[in-house]
């Protein structure tokens, strides 16, 4: 999954795309480097980020959607957003996957999901991303998060939505410390065994900086390192910047461990 962020301030590549056809042609270039999805989102998630309105959101990512699909793009084109009325618009403009890095909250976002049989992904995030950085803490963070995304999974259910078609994502950095993410990466394996498919992102995160020798903007080592973890231990969907570099890195990974 390629992350095309239309936004001026997400932590990594904020600004970059604000422009409609830089925009497009960055999802493309998504697209040739071998993303099977493009995930479009106009309000950043980033710690200490204040969130953006419907109309500011939908300014920003239904031009970008509308002009993959009139470019042909034959990846499936994902809304991250949390607004119902956001992914309503960007599903009737051609997308047909929703993440929602607030698994629902919004109720009327299951009900749609449900409507339109498409794929979602539900994230765990604990707080809001305006907080959530400030005092994360959990007991044991694997078995909460697995509880919250297996509880999140029932009622997607019980709205209406496929079994099948929910992914689920423990939400790195959404209100956890370089702990707690070490922690849900290495023990990914007791959420990949909840059944659903599991979708990570890592790209590019705070938290890899500290733990590699040198740290720059691009984080790639450790993005590489993290999707491959994440790959042995059950991983499907990789959330990354750079979709060329991860995707080398796990087709080896991949080709390695199929030969056991
Ligand atoms: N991380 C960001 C945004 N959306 N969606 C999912 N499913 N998982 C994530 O880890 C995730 C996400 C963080 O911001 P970015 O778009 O700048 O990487």
């Amino acid at each position: 999954m390629g992350i095309l962020n239309v936004t001026p301030d997400s932590f990594s590549d904020g600004g970059r795309f604000l422009d409609t056809a830089a925009a497009i042609a960055h999802g493309l270039a998504l697209e040739a480097e071998g993303a099977a999805f493009i995930d479009v989102g106009g309000e950043s998630t980033r710690p200490g980020a204040e969130g953006v309105s419907a109309n500011e959101e939908l300014r920003r990512v239904l031009p970008v959607i509308e002009g993959l699909v009139s470019a042909g793009a034959a990846a499936t084109i994902s809304i991250d957003t949390s607004k119902a009325s956001v992914a309503r618009a960007a599903l009737d403009a051609g997308a047909s996957f929703v993440n929602d890095v607030t698994a629902f909250s919004d109720p009327a976002m299951a009900e749609l999901v449900a409507a339109r049989g498409v794929e979602c992904c539900l994230v765990h995030m604990q707080g809001e991303p305006r907080t959530m950085q400030r005092d994360p803490h959990y007991g044991d963070v694997v078995a909460e998060v697995r509880e919250f995304l297996a509880a999140r999974v029932e009622a997607a259910v019980a709205a209406g939505i496929a079994r099948e078609r929910i992914l689920i994502d423990p939400g790195i950095g959404f209100g956890k410390t370089v702990e707690h993410n070490l922690a849900l990466l290495d023990r990914l394996d007791e959420i990949v065994a909840l059944g659903q498919r599991v979708l990570i992102g890592t790209s590019r995160k705070s938290f890899l900086g500290p733990l590699a020798r040198r740290d720059d903007e691009a984080r790639l080592a450790g993005t590489i390192a993290t999707n491959v973890i994440a790959l042995l231990r059950g991983a499907s969907v990789f959330r990354v910047h750079d979709v060329a570099a991860v995707a080398d890195a796990l087709a080896v990974a991949a080709a390695t461990v199929s030969r056991r």
